[in-house]
């Protein structure tokens, strides 16, 4: 029966209301998943359809319980229906009403219930699902070795010190022996602020520090950063480590610094590592030697690492001079110390195999991974 086709018969009118409504609501049914209400898994994918199947079913209820409905034209109705019959079919409208709009009801709460446990299923969690990693750091390898080379050190008695990297130029040069005009200003040439503070070109600085407020005896290493004017290149950095190391005591003598140098390294890469020392100069000690050890690779037969000598140099070393000494404080007469100095980025780049030390300053992981 076509919409707006009143039948004579009001009781006609009920039958052809009732009727559409079943049809569509049938064909409602017979399309959705309610077809097998409650049956099937309400998961992820149902969601979609529950919510189609939602605004159908509010179609449906617009078009048969809404102002244009027929049940809507069939109330206007009763009005016109002769007095005596009007009560029975009013009646018949009520229920009619009352059936719709329950079987649209129960429709509508068990969609509901779908609907939620769909929505319920997408939000669900896996609990017994493998957690994610979060992935491990590790240490930079100039850490690893500096810690190496502390460790060492502490074994044997020694304190680690640590200082600024800012100095005064009383502290980077003139209290290590190197006044105004030494040629040795020159190759430790270092970066300057504004306002003539000098970045520290070699942690000598913290020792010096360290006697003046400590006195003497002192047994101690000063690792950390230290930089120079120089141009980088694969051998050379600005600003790289070092570690320094001071004893200063009654009765030290050069024996004390080449015993402690060979063991140093002995305990660094392995017992049958050999040490040998070379005359040298620095304006802070007196006499001055350069220390070599056999090289850790080939064990002294030559190899690429020791450029086929069968030694590789490490570092300087040599007798505090006095007016080093003297200048922090400790009585020449009294004390006497060695000193020696090395650094650890070469150290690093050496038993690691690095052909270029600024890598270790690129904070690529790609490069700093293969160290864990
Ligand atoms: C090198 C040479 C050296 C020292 C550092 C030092 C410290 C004090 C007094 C005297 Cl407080 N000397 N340090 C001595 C000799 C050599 O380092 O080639 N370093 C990488």
């Amino acid at each position: 029966m076509a919409e707006g086709q009143t039948p004579e018969d009001p009781r006609l009118q009920i039958e052809a209301a009732r009727k559409a409504f079943e049809d569509d609501f049938e064909r409602f049914v017979g399309l959705s998943p309610l077809s097998s209400m409650g049956v099937g898994p309400a998961g992820v994918s149902n969601l979609d359809q529950w919510e189609s199947q939602q605004r159908t079913l509010a179609e449906v209820r617009t078009r048969h319980l809404g102002k244009k409905s027929l049940l809507a034209a069939s109330k206007k109705m009763i009005g016109r229906v002769p007095a005596d019959e009007r009560a029975a079919f009013g009646q018949l409208v009520q229920q009619h009403e009352a059936d719709i709009t329950g079987k649209i009801e129960t429709a509508e709460q068990v969609l509901k219930a779908h609907l939620e446990s769909a929505r319920t299923a997408r939000e669900a969690i896996d609990v017994t699902l493998p957690g994610r990693r979060p992935r491990r750091g590790h240490l930079h390898p100039l850490t690893v070795v500096r810690e190496k080379i502390e460790d060492i050190f502490v074994s044997l008695g020694y304190a680690i010190e640590d200082g600024r990297e800012i100095e005064t130029d009383f502290y980077n040069f003139d209290a290590l022996n190197i006044p105004e005009n030494h040629p040795a200003r020159a190759s430790q040439d270092t970066f300057y602020t504004s306002d003539g503070y000098a970045l520290r070109s070699q942690t000598s600085t913290v020792q010096i520090h360290a006697m003046q407020r400590r006195g003497a005896p002192v047994r101690m290493i000063a690792p950390g950063r230290v930089f120079r004017r120089d141009t980088p290149d694969p051998t050379h950095n600005p600003m790289f480590f070092q570690v320094e190391g001071l004893c200063v005591d009654r009765g030290i003598s050069m024996a004390h610094l080449k015993g402690t140098v060979a063991e140093f390294l002995r305990r660094m890469f392995g017992e049958q590592t050999v040490t040998r020392f070379r005359p040298s100069y620095f304006p802070f000690t007196e006499p001055s030697a350069e220390f070599d050890f056999s090289c850790f690779k080939c064990g002294g037969a030559g190899c690429r690492i020791c450029k086929n000598s069968g030694w590789i140099e490490l570092g300087g070393s040599g007798m505090v001079h006095p007016n080093v000494l003297r200048g922090a404080g400790v009585d020449p007469e009294e004390f006497s110390g060695f000193a020696f100095g090395l650094g650890i980025d070469r150290m690093v780049g050496l038993m690691y195999g690095l052909d270029d030390i600024r890598l270790l300053f690129e904070n690529d992981v790609r490069f700093l991974e293969q160290f864990d």
